[in-house]
């Protein structure tokens, strides 16, 4: 049975807590349990204080199969921003603006060259879902189709290899659509003349969406149907019903599917951690911005329960 663990973020110490707090424990350089193994929702690097301890908990976990672990969108773009692009001299598949060297930069500050290669060529080794038996885990949204896309593309290009990486950074590529919408979740534009200004203060034009929900019951708004809670946020996306184009869009998980564990939504720290619906959770709660990281305890049950949530805070406390 597993032990599926939200996004770290270079949490290190919080994630010895919460091992520790599951009875885990360090044994010939791996943490382990006699009976149970983690799943990892990915999103390891970037942002926290301790990045290559979190990989030196991690990676030796899933390689004595203690563990297994799922790629993160922030795994994803190390290795598109460490990849040469095939064509264009001197270029990387992800662009080197300020905002995608800002993102990497603790990764990159606390990591050795030598290290970041090592890790990156370990990242392509991460599926980018896990369907085990009654349990299902991806770092952002489960959507069938997205898969079958990806997996086309993994047979075409002989694995995740630089071809997989640089078709699946082309925008407009089918690949780079699936992978946005397993990695980073879905979206939805918003009515015309709304939009969001995001913390950074860009301002958008698209919302993040509840992908689970079905929102083709009567009187679903946007503010309802957003994957947003921050009030601020909810104001300024109003209450227009949703079009019908979004309605027609969405690809809502059925109640009758196995049960569905991701992370990547920042959960507010301060929600007592919950599932969002009876076979869907969030394990995301925000340990990079002083939150929790946080764990779902799972026996082999199809409807979540409440009481398998386990967290520790960001810091000792
Ligand atoms: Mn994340």
């Amino acid at each position: 049975m597993y032990d599926v663990i939200g996004d770290i973020h270079g949490h290190a110490d919080a994630l010895r807590r919460l091992l520790a707090k599951m009875d885990y424990e360090p044994r010939d350089g791996c943490w382990q349990h006699p009976e149970r193994k983690v799943v990892f929702v990915g999103d390891f690097v970037d942002r926290g204080p301790d990045i290559l301890g979190v990989l030196e908990i991690v990676r030796p976990m899933v390689e004595a199969e203690a563990a297994l672990a799922v790629m993160g969108n922030h795994e994803f773009n190390a290795i598109a921003f460490h990849t040469p692009h095939p064509t264009a001299t001197g270029a990387f598949l992800r662009v080197r603006s300020y905002n995608n060297i800002r993102q990497c930069r603790e990764t990159v500050r606390q990591l050795n060259n030598e290290h970041l290669d090592d890790y990156i060529n370990w990242f392509r080794t991460l599926p980018m879902w896990l369907d085990l038996d009654g349990l299902r885990v991806v770092h952002a949204c489960w959507d069938s189709d997205s898969m079958k896309i990806v997996e086309e593309h993994r047979e075409q290009c002989g694995g995740f290899t630089n071809d997989f990486f640089y078709r699946a950074c082309e925008r407009g590529e089918a690949l780079y659509t699936a992978v946005e919408v397993l990695l980073k979740g879905r979206e939805t534009p918003l009515p015309d003349g709304v939009s969001l200004r995001d913390k950074d203060g860009h301002e958008r034009t698209e919302v993040r969406t509840r992908w689970y929900a079905d929102p083709t019951e009567e009187g679903m708004a946007y503010r309802d149907y957003a994957f947003s809670f921050r009030k601020e946020e909810q104001e300024q996306i109003g209450g227009a019903l949703l079009s019908p184009e979004a309605k027609a869009e969405a690809r809502p998980y059925g109640a009758h599917e196995p049960p569905v564990l991701f992370g990547h939504y920042w959960m507010p720290s301060e929600f007592e951690p919950a599932p969002l619906a009876p076979n869907v959770a969030c394990l995301d709660y925000s340990v990079a911005k002083n939150g929790k990281l946080c764990a779902y305890r799972w026996h082999g049950e199809a409807e979540l329960r409440k009481d398998a949530f386990v967290s520790v805070t960001s810091e000792a406390r």
